[in-house]
């Protein structure tokens, strides 16, 4: 499909192309306690300090602290990994270890904290991806994550996962990104080109720069952040392809993505490689989610990423400006997309050894806050909801009784998706988190591989996590 044609599909989804903006710096501007739909254009996006591992292994900490850190370019002060909102890339490999020891220097209510790799396929045991594992304040855990050598490559995070304060957590800031190299990266034009890192963040800070208590932030409200800056300018060449590998980092909100005048050409979701490109005008990301984009500069000018209106009530997100891209320099012919990218396992044929039924619900006590369940049951850390057979092939449907969205994740293992609200479904590749619509369904098939141990599913707006969306699963032998 040529530019034009593409660019006639973003415009009609409400993209806007500016020209002429002011990219000055405003130095000695007071702190920005608010985004407004047409934040100042910032400077040009920077990337959180990379972690790569040395022969075969990664070892690093990571300090928990609330402290001195930087955002929408301001002195701020918040919950944050080495200081860093957002904390650093760690980049591994394939039959890599990570260790990462977890310091906690968070103090007073809400110090309890603990790591999960989101996404990855590691042991749930011991000190792997074990998140009823805590670390009180003053103390550190010392994890280590195995990868197997088949080990999916693409973009994976990490974050808390302490039942009640990872919403705070998550929110302030304690999220960093992983890169699992490989698969891909071999690809030309894909591993050959610029490659970025997009890490989505919301937050809100007061005039202090403190950051404010969950109470006191709303959606239009929240700083919506990349890599920490409030609209930064992000350059490519006329018919330059850029991978942009983005993350939606937040705590609760969803980012639903256009580029003006641009397609979105998708290859990875979750960390796992698509078998084909898929091209799309707009993105919708719940949190948690990731996705993996060619973008292709199109004629010289300026154009917005924005995140469009999205969801109801509660959930509401507000239309603003994300980042300012700038189409500039040396034009070049654009390179053919990939036709054909990485197989992956379709599980829709496959033959399901057992099904299981989950709901997401709310319910609404005569006094006191409304509970968030998972088939009628809050989260009970001492309680198994699901024992599964190592090596099983199930298909489970998530059916969300709401009037909300509830993205679904699982940890451990990735899922297929195959239908939606009942109806069949064409799968990209694998993934591990989904949003699932108000009063509709996912089904979706996996396979439990590799490593028995207890884990969890949930929803991952951490706000319902938190406050009991979330059940244990069991695998045995
Ligand atoms: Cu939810």
């Amino acid at each position: 499909m040529g530019l034009g044609a593409a660019s006639a599909g973003a415009f009609a989804l409400g993209g806007t192309r500016v020209d002429g903006r002011d990219a000055a710096a405003r130095p000695g501007a007071p702190f920005v306690t608010s985004q407004g739909a047409e934040p100042a254009v910032g400077p040009d996006l920077q990337e959180p300090a990379v972690r790569a591992s040395q022969n075969g292994v990664l070892e690093t900490s990571l300090t928990a602290r609330l402290g001195p850190t930087t955002a929408a370019g301001n002195a701020v002060t918040s919950r944050v990994y080495e200081g860093g909102f957002p904390g650093p890339t760690l980049r591994v490999r394939p039959g890599d270890t990570l260790r990462v020891r977890l310091v906690n220097e968070l103090t007073g209510d809400d110090a309890a904290t603990n790591l999960h790799v989101h996404g990855m396929h590691v042991s749930p045991r011991d000190n792997g991806d074990n998140i009823f594992l805590h670390a009180m304040s003053g103390e550190h855990v010392d994890y280590e994550y195995r990868i197997p050598p088949d080990h999916a490559a693409g973009l994976y995070w990490y974050h808390p996962h302490v039942h009640g304060d990872s919403e705070l957590q998550v929110n302030n800031g304690m999220v960093g990104a992983i890169v699992v190299e490989g698969g891909l990266d071999a690809l030309p034009g894909v591993g050959d080109v610029t490659d970025r890192l997009l890490v989505l963040q919301a937050t809100q800070f007061g005039p202090d720069g403190v950051v404010l208590g969950l109470e006191d932030q709303s959606n239009d409200g929240a700083l919506r952040l990349i890599n920490g800056q409030l609209n930064p300018t992000i350059r490519l060449r006329p018919g330059e392809t850029q991978r942009w590998r983005i993350l939606n980092a937040s705590a609760d909100s969803f980012f639903n993505l256009a580029l003006a005048g641009h397609r979105l050409h998708q290859i990875a979701k979750d960390g796992n490689p698509q078998a084909e490109v898929w091209s799309r005008d707009a993105i919708l990301l719940a949190p948690g989610e990731r996705v993996e984009v060619l973008v292709q500069g199109g004629a010289a000018g300026t154009y917005e990423l924005r995140t469009m209106l999205f969801g109801e009530s509660f959930q509401a997100m507000p239309d603003v400006v994300m980042a300012t891209v700038v189409v500039e320099g040396e034009p070049t012919d654009p390179q053919p997309l990939p036709v054909a990218l990485l197989p992956f396992e379709d599980l829709s044929e496959a033959p399901v050894d057992l099904r299981r039924e989950i709901s997401f619900g709310i319910s609404f006590p005569a006094t006191g806050d409304p509970d968030f369940l998972t088939n009628g049951h809050t989260f009970d850390m001492d309680r198994v909801d699901q024992t599964v057979k190592l090596g099983a092939l199930e298909e489970w449907t998530i059916t969300n009784t709401t009037d909300e969205w509830h993205p679904f994740h699982i940890h451990v293992n990735d899922y297929q998706v195959v239908a939606v609200n009942g109806e069949p479904v064409r799968a990209w590749g694998h993934e591990d988190t989904t949003p699932v619509p108000p009063g509709g369904s996912i089904t979706m098939r996996t396979r439990f591989r590799t490593f028995t141990g207890k884990f969890v599913y949930h929803c991952h707006l951490l706000f319902h996590e938190d406050h009991g969306m979330m059940g244990v699963i069991e695998v045995v032998e």
